[in-house]
């Protein structure tokens, strides 16, 4: 019989593989792990919410209510509201967190005091891919950790202002065909299937990686006529296939939910772009940068892709906002690197 491993049980082995001789500290501390489950038991609550559909009068969005519209101006769904609510009150008495930021929150959400603080801070999108929850099509929860800077005092907004590379672990759910959690603690990517009967996550794919090139892109081709010069260069070859400079031909994907769509890359490569274009110029990009591409861009690299804003690495750039935005390109590392060196290229080009 094969063995089985758990989310649980993989934790425990992550706190201990790194332990120092003297025994001070593992790759992930206890509290982290801690933290890390009750957010997958979190999100297997969503998950039973999301599969009852229309048997749970979950479906539709909020209407009529001052609460119908999120920070970004977008019309939040009951379920987005739904797993709001179930990811704060699972986390806020653990202990381990000093605070939370969301998506669907336009301030951040202080530990309130007559629960103990803790050391980490929480940021997520509840319910990623809000369009495709009324057609039952997949969507997610994203997830992101960081530390706070330092202890001992209240939590503020700039506390939650670290860039991609300070995190300390990320990953989503995916709740699709399966439920499946994807995680990083900075040691590779593992993920988790929802044993439904069992009730718990079980290991099914350890150090996931994405090949360097790929067959497949992913984008949202409606937004052609706004794309800036270098990507339509980039998506203007890969269209042109075998007959093209490329030589070879594409494949397209676009679920919608990004967690989706990186799901995919995840699990067997390709490109997922997200770029900014003319019809906002002010805006750089449509993704938040600390709810989406950060915890995604840090899965991406975990798995050997790359992850840009056509221009930089996303971990590396500094937030100067909460609910900031962000152009996005990640999967596959060539792609990645030849459409962030046409943007190079465009530039010196001026
Ligand atoms: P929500 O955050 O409103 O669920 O939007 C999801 C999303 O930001 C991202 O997951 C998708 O890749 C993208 O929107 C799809 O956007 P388009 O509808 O513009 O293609």
């Amino acid at each position: 019989m094969s063995k089985t491993i758990s989310l649980t049980r993989y934790l425990v082995e992550q706190q201990r593989k790194t332990a120092t001789p003297s025994g001070s500290g593992g790759r992930i501390p206890p509290e982290l792990r801690l933290l890390l489950e009750v957010v997958a038991r979190a999100c297997k609550n969503i998950s039973h919410a999301v599969n009852k559909g229309a048997l749970g009068s979950t479906l539709g969005s909020v209407m009529g209510s001052a609460e119908s519209e999120n920070v970004q101006g977008e019309i939040q769904k009951k379920l987005d509201i739904i797993a709001n609510e179930v990811l704060i009150e699972a986390n806020e008495w653990g202990g381990h967190l000093a605070g939370m930021a969301s998506e669907e929150m336009e301030g951040i959400y202080a530990v309130p005091n007559r629960y103990p603080q803790g050391e980490y801070l929480l940021l997520f999108d509840p319910l990623d891919g809000s369009s495709n929850i009324d057609i039952n099509v997949s969507i997610g929860t994203i997830f992101s950790v960081l530390k706070m800077p330092e202890g001992g005092r209240a939590v503020h907004e700039a506390d939650f202002l670290q860039a991609g590379n300070k995190q300390v672990a990320a990953g989503y759910c995916l709740y699709g065909p399966q439920t499946t959690l994807v995680l990083t603690v900075g040691d590779g990517v593992a993920m988790f299937t929802l044993d439904r009967e069992q009730g718990s996550f079980v290991l099914t794919e350890e150090n996931v990686q994405i090949p360097p090139d790929t067959q497949e892109f992913a984008i949202n081709m409606s937004n052609m006529r706004h794309w800036d010069t270098p990507v339509r260069r980039y998506v203007d070859e890969l269209l042109a296939g075998k007959d093209g400079v490329r030589g070879k031909d594409f494949n397209m994907r676009w679920i919608a939910a990004m967690v989706a769509d990186v799901h995919r890359i995840l699990c067997r490569g390709g490109v997922f772009m997200y770029p900014w274009d003319k019809r906002e110029p002010d805006k750089a990009g449509k993704l938040r940068l600390m709810y989406e591409a950060n915890p995604m861009s840090w899965l991406v690299e975990q798995a050997g892709g790359a992850s840009t804003n056509c221009k930089e690495r996303i971990m590396d750039l500094q937030p100067g906002r909460l609910h900031e935005r962000v152009s996005v390109v990640l999967g596959s590392k060539n792609e990645v690197e030849r459409l962030t060196a046409y943007h190079h290229a465009h530039v010196n080009a001026l």
